[in-house]
């Protein structure tokens, strides 16, 4: 998280809800240091990369509102904060962002199951590994 360095150019970085339930804290110290740029949280409620491979309950994730817990952590820093839904939604938050001195925090309702065709090829194909019927290793 801390390669949202103060610098004159805009960065931006993307986390998967599941990894950020291991790092959340780390924003309020990239609020404390008054960094500027975009973290975008993709929210799918789950550990997708392992419900390609075995769809169980221990996956699913508590679903936090990403977006009001920034707002917790904000202090007294500058902070720009939203939930978006459809690309129409993205769009403006970025358009606000691009005006906004402080850091955006996005975060981004996806399906659960949204991924892309590589995971899901992989995600199979371990499986098939790990229940013996694979022809993989
Ligand atoms: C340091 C570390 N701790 C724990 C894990 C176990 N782990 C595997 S996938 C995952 C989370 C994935 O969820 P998310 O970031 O939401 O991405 P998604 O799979 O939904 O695309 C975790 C915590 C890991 N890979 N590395």
């Amino acid at each position: 998280m801390l390669t949202l360095r103060k610098s004159t150019k805009h960065k931006s970085c993307i986390f998967g809800c599941g990894s950020f339930q291991m790092t959340a804290q780390e924003v309020s110290t990239i609020l404390r240091y008054n960094y500027s740029g975009v973290i975008f949280l993709l929210n799918n409620w789950a550990y997708t990369i392992e419900v390609m491979i075995h769809d169980g309950p221990y996956s699913v994730l508590q679903n936090w509102d990403y977006a009001a817990m920034a707002e917790a952590l904000k202090g007294q820093s500058a902070l720009f904060s939203q939930t978006v839904r459809t690309e129409k939604e993205l769009v403006a938050a970025l358009k606000k962002s691009k005006m906004f001195k402080g850091l955006t925090f996005i975060e981004v309702i996806l399906d659960r199951t949204d991924c892309n065709k590589a995971l899901l090829g992989w995600g199979t194909a371990v499986a098939d590994y790990n229940s013996g019927t694979g022809k993989a290793g």
